[in-house]
């Protein structure tokens, strides 16, 4: 008989609730959990891959220690005792000489973040960063510098919405469960779709309307749509007036700005254009403008952000069904907050970050997070002090930071380097110490408290015994902290333990996740009222002029600067994901390498002849920073004229993972790293690269 257990997948971070059956310690099938209103007991493909990467014998199974080169490969077994002595032991030399500040952690954001970070704060250091500028930071700013949320506060009513505006924000292939099933509801019952990207990707197949733009070029259509919408008075004349200010600003910025203007800027018709914006008008305000998930595509994408988040706020659709909504914590729903180690006191910490972040570099950029695409620079300047260790936890700075030859150069120059992971990534492979973690269905987490409409609480639970000698980060972080001697502030010994201390204020029990995995703390979905509105600005508004851009010397409304065609045989380097992958970690999953083993470049079929390439043959792909990849091209009219496009998360080159060993390109080996200095991300789609047909091997 299988036994069914509630826990919540992993294989990406959208961290969909789970049932998974188990018999004999051995998970025989996973599924969604179909208690919870929209996912309808969905798994996605890399889900439904989870227990390959449970059984596979091409992961870390026991802590390593490098015994050769740095990416040598070699390495010998050591207990957890002697790595953990391994690590503390370097990591109390650094601080003794070099301060707390010279350690880093990165990691994408977990469940057991608020425990990364108390290491790090009990460290004395300020420089624990997550993958969000990477992701999302310019989105995140552009919120903040609008309405005073962030946009880790915002949630789309996808469910209720009757048109939605998505400018490559590809939910059909970057996906996230719940979400895709609300809005495929809604368009069953009518909702459209328009769609905007220079590439037909699988959710331009799914639009009622569809714009193959000119890259780069969507704030131009932003701002003649916004220019349409006031010319034509189509906005939401109640909401505007009551909670938007700057609207006259706004109105002699735009201006200029005609549809006829854009046309030539976008390729999009004029006629198109105003057409878009009178449809959405009259829908308002169940209409979305998708203000984009992945961060930044060019470095002026803080102000394309900002027209996203502005479009919304003249359609009235912020805070309203069928639009944009702030999620409600457990506050709203009157309970109190889940309980956090990193709230504790610690000692003060008073050097600044090392990536700029809140300072010069990045003045209005989120510094909660930080801006590790500094990570090479930071390192090999020295500016504002030497680094000297590096945790990678749940994060692959060899893959996920453009110029990546340019990080692995600079992570040459630290005394320790130590990858707590589930894989063979680039960072492991390259680590001094490995500290393998048991996968999420080998382990427990913290609790998650899910902000939303409807806020709720998730819990992990280990589904399975962990099949080699890894464990939790949540044991690894304390095990550490107790060898330098702080280990007090870890006060837990089981996961029982923390589950508890989450839950203290909160008017929950453990127990109480049995029936369904998860607790609801309200039945009813809380909306504010639209009279009585709050605003985290200054002014208690949506501040089209902004306070936060403004009092850092930065222009609310910059002129827009026209974006010039790429010169003959130049090509955008664009990248994104496709519904297979997850970033760069399932590359090597033995079902999901099968299903996409490697990536393609996606060329028009003018450009392909103009070089000599035919569908199907491999090409070099050249990038400015003198690095190149090797490469299948996919010759399509689904691609625009001006870009190329691949996959992320390929072009691997640890030879432990056979399964996806040297398939493909790397696109973080050929991007420049530069960055949104508002907004706070690095610009993904920005290099110009050139293509050739590749020597014969
Ligand atoms: N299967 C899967 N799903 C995921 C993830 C995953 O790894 N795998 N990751 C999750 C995460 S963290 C994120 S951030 C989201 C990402 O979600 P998205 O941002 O929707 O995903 P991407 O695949 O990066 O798609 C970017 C699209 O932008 C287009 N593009 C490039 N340049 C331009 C331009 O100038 N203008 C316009 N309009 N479009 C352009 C590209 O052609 C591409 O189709 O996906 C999430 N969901
Ligand atoms: N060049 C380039 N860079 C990008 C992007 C891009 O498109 N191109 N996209 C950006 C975006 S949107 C994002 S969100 C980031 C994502 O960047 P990352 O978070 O770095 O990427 P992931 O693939 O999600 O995961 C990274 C690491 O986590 C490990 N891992 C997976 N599960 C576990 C686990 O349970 N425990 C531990 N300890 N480790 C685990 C994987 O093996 C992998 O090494 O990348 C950003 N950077
Ligand atoms: S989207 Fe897929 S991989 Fe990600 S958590 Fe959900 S089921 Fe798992
Ligand atoms: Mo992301």
């Amino acid at each position: 008989m299988a036994n069914r257990i509630y826990s919540i997948c992993f294989m990406c971070t959208v961290r969909c609730p789970m049932e998974v059956m188990v018999a004999n310690d051995d998970v025989v099938w996973v599924q969604g959990n179909r208690h919870v209103p929209g996912l309808e007991g969905a798994l996605c493909a890399k889900g439904s891959a989870g227990p390959a990467l449970l059984h596979d014998h091409e992961r870390p199974q026991y802590p390593m220690i490098r015994t050769g080169e740095r990416g040598a490969g070699q390495w010998r077994r050591a207990s957890w005792d002697e790595a953990l002595d391994y690590v503390a032991a370097r990591l109390k030399d650094i601080v003794q000489e070099h301060g707390g500040h010279s350690v880093v952690f990165g990691e994408r954001t977990n469940l057991n973040t608020h425990i990364s970070k108390t290491f790090m704060k009990a460290l004395g250091s300020p420089n624990h960063f997550t993958h969000d500028a990477l992701c999302k930071g310019s989105v995140n700013t552009a919120f903040r510098s609008l309405t005073g949320y962030t946009d880790a506060e915002v949630g789309i009513d996808y469910a209720n919405t009757r048109h939605i505006v998505m400018y490559g924000r590809n939910i059909f292939e970057a996906l996230e469960i719940a979400p895709l099933n609300n809005l495929l509801n809604a368009m069953g019952k009518g909702a459209k779709l328009t769609y905007i990207d220079p590439r037909v990707s699988v959710t331009a197949t799914k639009a009622d309307r569809y714009w193959m733009i000119r890259p780069g070029t969507d704030l131009a259509l932003n701002y003649a749509l916004i220019h349409t919408i006031i010319k034509e008075q189509l906005y939401d004349k109640d909401y505007v007036q009551r909670w938007v200010e700057g609207l006259s600003e706004l109105q002699a910025f735009v201006e200029p700005y005609t549809p006829e203007w854009a046309e030539k800027e976008t390729g999009i018709p004029a006629g198109e254009i105003k057409a878009l914006a009178r449809e959405a008008a009259e829908v308002k305000p169940k209409v979305i403008f998708h203000y984009g998930y992945r961060g930044s595509h060019h470095p002026n994408e803080i102000y394309l952000r900002r027209s996203l988040v502005i479009l919304n706020a003249l359609m009235g659709s912020i805070e309203s069904p069928g639009g944009l909504f702030f999620k409600k914590g457990a506050k709203a729903a009157g309970r109190g907050d889940i309980g956090k180690y990193v709230s504790q006191e610690f000692p003060k910490i008073t050097q600044p970050r090392f990536d700029g972040s809140g300072a010069a570099a990045f003045p209005v950029a989120d510094s909660g997070h930080g801006n590790p695409q500094q990570l090479a620079q930071a390192i090999m300047t020295e500016d504002p002090y030497p680094i000297k260790a590096l945790f990678a936890n749940r994060f692959e700075p060899l893959q996920s930071i453009p110029d990546s030859a340019a990080v692995r150069r600079a992570l040459d120059k630290l005394d320790l380097i130590v990858a707590i992971d589930v894989n063979f990534s680039e960072i492991a492979w390259y680590a001094d110490v490995i500290l393998p973690e048991s996968i999420y269905l080998e382990r427990a987490d913290s609790i998650q408290m899910v902000s939303g409409l409807k806020p709720s609480l998730r819990r992990r639970q280990q589904a399975v015994s962990p099949r080699y000698d890894t464990r939790p980060s949540w044991q690894i972080l304390k095990g550490l902290a107790e060898r330098l001697g702080l280990g007090h502030y870890f006060p837990y010994e089981t996961i029982e333990d923390i589950w508890n201390f989450q839950l203290k204020d909160m008017g929950v029990k453990i127990e109480d996740f049995e029936a369904k995995g998860f607790v609801s703390l309200t039945d009813k979905a809380i909306w504010m009222d639209r009279k009585g509105l709050k605003f985290k600005t200054p002014s208690g508004k949506i501040e089209l002029v902004s306070s936060l851009l403004e009092k850092a010397g930065l222009p609310s409304f910059p002129p827009y600067e026209p974006v010039a065609p790429p010169p003959e045989g130049s090509f955008h380097l664009m990248v994104g994901r496709c519904a297979a992958h997850t970033h760069v970690s399932t590359q090597n999953n033995a079902y999901l390498s099968e299903l996409v083993p490697e990536n393609e470049l996606w060329i028009n079929p003018a450009a392909a002849s103009r070089l000599g390439i035919k569908n199907g043959d491999y090409v070099e792909v050249f990038s400015p920073l003198k690095t190149h990849g090797r490469i299948r091209a996919k010759v399509t009219e689904f691609m625009h004229p001006d870009g190329v496009f691949m996959l992320h998360g390929f072009g691997k080159t640890v030879p432990a993972q056979t399964r996806c060993y040297q398939k493909g390109a790397s696109d973080a080996l050929l991007q420049e790293n530069v960055s949104d200095r508002v907004g706070g991300s690095p610009a993904l789609d920005s290099t110009l690269v050139q293509v050739r047909p590749a020597e014969l091997r």
